[in-house]
């Protein structure tokens, strides 16, 4: 599919998705949004595909936030409406995805880009990128997930001052407050990124898509995650990735999954 906004890159069973707007920094406007929607919905989809890395082109921004040209005329209604579609197109939806989605922090993630590097199920980061939710220094809130996300991540006081003040936070800050897992230089990023992608393709897809359903319903009101989590462990029983991995391992061999 030709996008006009992103790129897409399949090498063996990893996808790799670069937001492609480098003069914006990478800002999320409307096209971007349903393109991204469209890449991961394709992704998820294709068996042969068993991670996803999700990028910012350049070396300086992973994605600098929401495109603020695109809503800095909207009303109330237009407003809600644009949070809305894009946590359903995009930010719920790749939180949500059956295939692992490692977002690669490369430079500046602010704002709408931040929020889209926490639906991501996890994060690694180069060591110039910068991260915050600078919302209220417009007059705004973090509408993409971003007061939700944020303290489930580092915890509600740590997110509460990253939002209030509108500061910005070093990778090595995320590292030590549990938002990126691992923070490396520049050249050394996607190689990282792909390195945990490969490790992840190893393994059982459905039980991988089984273990984000069950990690997430923690997180979903009115979810019973202990419950959900019996259910799906019940489920991997009936798979065929169940019986090739305790066979594999009876005999001594890797499973082929
Ligand atoms: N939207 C649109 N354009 C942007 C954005 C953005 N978020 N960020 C940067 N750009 C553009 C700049 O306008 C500039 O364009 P031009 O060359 O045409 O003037 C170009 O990118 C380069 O940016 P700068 O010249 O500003 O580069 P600097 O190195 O001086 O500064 C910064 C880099 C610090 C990242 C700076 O660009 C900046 O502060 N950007 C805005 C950061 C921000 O506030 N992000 C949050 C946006 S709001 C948001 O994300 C809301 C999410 C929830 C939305 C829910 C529905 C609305």
């Amino acid at each position: 599919m030709n996008y006009e906004n992103i790129l897409v890159n399949q090498n063996d069973s990893i996808l790799t998705i670069t937001i492609n707007r480098p003069k914006q920094l990478n800002a999320l406007n409307k096209v971007t949004i349903e393109e991204l929607h469209n890449a991961f919905l394709s992704a998820d989809n294709d068996t042969s595909i068993r991670a996803i890395i999700i990028v910012g082109s350049g070396t300086k921004a992973f994605v600098a936030g929401a495109d603020i040209k695109e809503f800095s005329n909207f009303d109330e209604t237009q407003g809600a409406a644009l949070a809305k579609n894009g946590q359903a197109l995009l930010f719920d939806f790749i939180e949500n995805l059956s295939t692992p989605v490692i977002a690669a922090v490369n430079g500046f993630a602010l704002g709408g880009g931040l929020e889209l590097a926490m639906a991501a199920h996890f994060r690694v980061a180069s060591d110039n990128a910068k991260m915050g939710l600078p919302e209220v220094s417009l007059g705004v809130i973090p509408g993409y997930g971003g007061t939700q996300r944020l303290p489930q991540l580092i915890g509600k006081g740590k997110a509460m001052e990253m939002i209030l003040t509108a500061g910005m936070m070093t990778a090595e800050e995320a590292k030590n407050c549990g938002l990126v897992n691992y923070v490396v230089s520049q050249e050394e990023l996607l190689p990282l990124a792909e390195k945990l992608a490969i490790k992840i393709s190893r393994n059982s897809s459905t039980a991988i898509s089984a273990a984000i359903k069950s990690v997430n319903a923690n997180y979903k009101t009115g979810v019973n995650g202990f419950e959900e989590e019996i259910t799906n462990f019940g489920n991997c029983f009936g798979t065929t990735d169940f019986i090739e991995g305790t066979t594999a391992f009876l005999e001594k061999r890797r499973p082929n999954f």
